[in-house]
């Protein structure tokens, strides 16, 4: 990630869900991707900031509402506890959950808004659209198929508006620039390459208001009450606005400039090309990089409300763990790539790769040590030096390096590759054949002490991915649930206390019942 001055925080940030209907394992994707990073950035010892929230106002929220027959106020009410409930279900560790409701965020857009009208940024133009009745949509020209409306295919009205636009047009060129200037801006680079592309053809400017006549729930535009903010442009400004832009400079400084925005790539031209010529003309400094993640799919569609193919991370994580479902997600697609959801291939993982690998690890180190030293961990000298923990030792930097270029599951691939090699070991040594000769009595206790440490050291680096079980083994341990490995020689020292009486436990992964009815 990127370097830090001294005392400004990481700051990490996810897109603003819509609530026009509950949270589904697309939307608990990105906030999981966004608190591993967040984890491992303060596993390492250091500040992050990690923000999430709601994207509240505009059309489809409004029309979302009527059709509850509920004010769009009431009903956000309503929305927003499922998504904080979710986000606590799932171990989300944010520091601040923003609702573009919010009086604050709202004061900062009107700042913005009048900023840039001081600037000459934004003008007021007429507009011409194209109007359904029926589903109370505009579209522009392009978005028609064959001149009817793109959701239901009635006949649509031409109508010209009086709106305001925001300059995009006048930034175009430096915006090809700076892209091409600071490759690690748009990430991965297929989907910085989408955007060069889609930089060829020349930017329209963009239309920042709706007249209220057709949409009333948006903060009012300060220079016109006739009209209210697009929700795009609304929205954008909340990674500003809940840092304390224009309020508390302090705090903004110490925060500002965001490290990591992550979208989905369906979002990805929102904050490639609107967000940062909103920046550049506010005159505040860029933010750091923009990471588009792929799309799970189902039936080969986008997991989606409008499409109703939803998945409900709520009953997954009840079936098979929080930390399963975390480990599914980050382990079975590489960021960036689609992934088709299967609860098959996650029941899979969970035996494979859960239970058998890491759950029988924790459960025959843990037996053993019962069976030949009554639950307490050998003391061996020079127990540092075993293969085993050597290869363990240089798991941190792995990690690291995967993590740097965003990419958990090669992480979790190399933790893996560990998780595999203690099995082997144990297979290897036998400490069941050792048990019974007196004269190896000290090769079972290195074997044992080296298995120990393996562990301690598998579940400290895991705390960013699979907090639960690993404060369930360091717990265990004896060790501390709150790890922090500043450097890679802090990670490579035994960590456990000989004489500890190690808890073996239940079991950290429960066989699933086979019975049991698929969630989805
Ligand atoms: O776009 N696979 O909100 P939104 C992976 N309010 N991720 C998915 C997904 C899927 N099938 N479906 C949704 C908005 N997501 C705006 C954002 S930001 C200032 C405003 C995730 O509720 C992914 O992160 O439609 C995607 O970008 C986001 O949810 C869209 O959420």
């Amino acid at each position: 990630m990127s370097a830090k001055g001294n005392d400004k925080q990481i700051y990490i940030t996810t897109p603003l869900y819509y609530v026009n209907a509950k949270p589904h394992i697309g939307h608990a994707y990105t906030n999981i991707l966004g608190d591993t990073f967040t984890r491992y950035h303060r596993l390492a010892g250091r500040e992050v900031f990690f923000l999430t929230g709601t994207d509240e106002h505009g059309t489809k929220i409004e029309k979302t509402a009527r059709q509850h027959n509920e004010e769009p106020r009431e009903y956000v009410e309503k929305m927003v506890p499922l998504f904080k409930d979710l986000w606590r279900l799932l171990g989300i560790q944010y520091d601040q959950f923003i609702r573009t409701t919010d009086e604050a965020h709202k004061e900062v857009v009107r700042a913005v808004l009048l900023k840039l009208e001081g600037t000459g940024d934004i003008y007021r133009a007429g507009y011409t659209g194209w109007y359904c009745t029926p589903c109370e949509s505009f579209w522009t020209k392009l978005q028609l198929v064959e001149g009817k409306c793109p959701d239901c295919g009635r006949d649509v009205q031409e109508l010209i508006e009086d709106n305001y636009f925001f300059k995009l047009s006048k930034y175009q060129s430096w915006l090809i620039e700076y892209i091409n200037a600071n490759p690690g801006f748009i990430q991965p680079e297929m989907r910085r390459n989408e955007i060069t592309s889609f930089l060829k053809d020349p930017l329209e400017d963009l239309c920042i208001t709706r007249p209220k006549a057709r949409l009333e729930w948006g903060i009012e535009y300060p220079s016109s009450s006739e009209h209210v903010v697009y929700v795009w442009f609304d929205a954008l400004i909340n990674y500003v606005s809940a840092i304390g832009m224009e309020v508390d400079e302090n705090r903004f400084n110490t925060i500002w400039p965001a490290d990591l925005h992550l979208v989905g790539k369906d979002i990805l031209r929102q904050h490639a090309v609107y967000w940062p010529i909103m920046l550049k003309a506010c005159g505040v400094e860029m933010f750091k990089t923009v990471l588009a993640h792929g799309w799970w799919t189902m039936q080969g569609a986008k997991v989606s409300k409008s499409r109703g193919n939803i998945v409900d991370p709520v009953v997954l994580a009840k079936v098979y763990g929080v930390d399963a479902l975390r480990y599914f997600m980050l382990r079975e697609v590489t960021v960036g790539f689609d992934g088709a959801f299967s609860e098959d291939l996650l029941r899979q993982r969970y035996t494979s790769d859960l239970a058998n690998d890491l759950g029988n690890l924790w459960f025959r180190n843990g037996s053993m040590l019962e069976k030949y030293f009554h639950g307490a961990v050998p003391e061996v000298s020079g127990a540092e030096t075993d293969p085993l923990l050597l290869m363990t030792f240089a798991l941190w930097n792995k990690v690291e390096e995967a993590l740097k270029s965003y990419d958990p599951r090669a992480a979790l691939d190399a933790i893996w590759k560990v998780i595999t090699a203690a099995n082997q070991f144990v297979e290897e040594k036998k400490p069941w054949v050792l048990a019974k000769d007196p004269a190896r009595a000290e090769e079972l206790a290195r074997a044992l002490r080296a298995l120990t440490e393996c562990l301690a050291h598998l579940a400290v680096i895991l705390t960013p991915f699979l907090p639960d079980t690993a404060r369930k083994i360091l717990d265990r341990l004896k060790l501390s649930t709150q790890p922090l490995i500043r450097t890679t020689a802090e990670f490579s020292v035994l960590m456990v206390t000989p004489g500890t009486s190690v808890e073996r436990g239940e079991a950290l992964f429960p066989k699933l019942d086979e019975e049991k009815e698929p969630a989805s």
